[in-house]
């Protein structure tokens, strides 16, 4: 059984620790905050003996075999450089840094260590995504050559991430980065972006608004739009909807978690609906389960000696978009990317 400790005990480390109950392999022995009162409410509320206000130092008095960093995007490098020093494995949550130099830093001080860092880039692992993959995957629609993989929602995001409203950076950086990500797990590498962005609520400092086109090296061009702006009955948050055209047929995840698949004249629906798991509450049910989803990834690959599918490494290519999307909504071009 490994031995793990939570770092953050805040707003989404309660659906981390949920899943870490339910994931097989692995439990939480120790979690660290430097908020007293969350530190004790978390601890409490899942039974975990053992609280500490320094991360360093719970890693050096705990006997652990890794940390699960569920911090903002601030103190993430310190965080993971200080589990490198310490031998221990890390799961970063996303955005895993704010610039590309620091998130190669954190790759290169775990690769040094020779331990697996893993950065919790979740939304890949949504069931409905994953059936959407597999579907690409087994050739449902043919060779693909056109996506858009969309999110767009008015849901209060705020009052539970109130520093989403402060920072000068918003919808790209916290939402966009996984529809991103989702982008690249259907169709590979990009080496172009262009964006454009806006802010609409008056309210909140960053942008709320992101559409981008993407080429990717497969051939694929996938716009990939999200928005916090859209006033919508039903408001489908947080579903990501994505159309594929290939030469075969077309595919859709539609609003309700449907996969509708058209080929050859016929259509083929699939319910693909998350579970709500008994911990986990609707609309929130979808990202829910794909935590829990993700962990348990982590821990099998420990145990089989593979790299986890969204490593420090691989995130770079999402960290790149998510680069390449604000310099290109800032001074109008078009980004080429290596
Ligand atoms: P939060 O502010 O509610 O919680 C962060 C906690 O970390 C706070 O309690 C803070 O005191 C603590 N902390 C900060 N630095 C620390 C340090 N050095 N040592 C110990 N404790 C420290 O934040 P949140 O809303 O829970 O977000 C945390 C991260 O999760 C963010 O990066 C956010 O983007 C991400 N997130 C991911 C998803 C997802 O689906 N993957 C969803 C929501 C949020
Ligand atoms: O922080 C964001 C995330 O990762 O998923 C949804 C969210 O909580 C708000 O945009």
């Amino acid at each position: 059984m490994l031995k793990g400790a939570l770092i953050g005990c805040g707003f989404f480390a309660q659906n981390q620790m949920h899943g870490w109950q339910a994931v097989e392999g692995a439990r939480i022995v120790a979690v660290c905050d430097r908020d007293a009162e969350r530190r004790e409410a978390t601890a409490r509320r899942f039974g975990i003996g053992r609280g500490h206000d320094d991360a360093a130092r719970m890693m050096a008095e705990e006997d652990l075999d890794f940390v699960d960093i569920a911090t903002t995007v601030g103190s993430h490098r310190p965080l993971v450089e200080a589990a490198a020093e310490a031998g221990l494995h890390a799961i970063c949550q996303k955005p895993f840094a704010e610039a590309m130099q620091d998130a190669r830093a954190m790759v290169a001080a775990m690769d040094r260590a020779g331990k697996t860092l893993m950065v919790h880039e979740n939304f890949r692992w949504q069931s409905p995504v994953r059936a959407t993959i597999r579907a690409l995957r087994e050739g449902a629609v043919g060779r693909p050559f056109f996506a858009r993989v969309s999110f767009r929602s008015g849901h209060d995001v705020f009052s539970g991430q109130p520093y989403l409203a402060t920072d000068p950076r918003f919808i790209i950086q916290d939402l966009g980065i996984h529809i991103l990500d989702i982008a690249r797990a259907l169709f590979g590498e990009v080496t172009g972006l262009a964006a454009s962005t806006a802010r609409i609520n008056p309210a909140i400092r960053g942008e709320d608004v992101a559409t981008m086109l993407l080429d990717h090296a497969s051939g694929v061009t996938t716009v990939v739009d999200c928005s916090y702006a859209t006033r919508r009955q039903p408001d489908t948050f947080p579903q990501t909807l994505i159309e594929i055209d290939g030469d075969a047929g077309t595919l859709r995840l539609d609003a309700g978690y449907r996969l509708v698949i058209q080929r050859d004249g016929r259509e083929e629906v699939r319910e693909v609906a998350p579970p709500v798991l008994p911990w986990a509450e609707r609309p929130w049910h979808n990202i829910q389960e794909s935590v829990q989803i993700i962990q348990q990834h982590f821990v099998d690959c420990l145990r089989e000696g593979r790299p986890p599918e969204t490593s420090g490494r691989d995130n770079l290519g999402t960290l790149a978009l998510v680069e390449a999307a604000y310099a290109s909504a800032r001074d109008g071009n078009r980004i080429a990317l290596p």
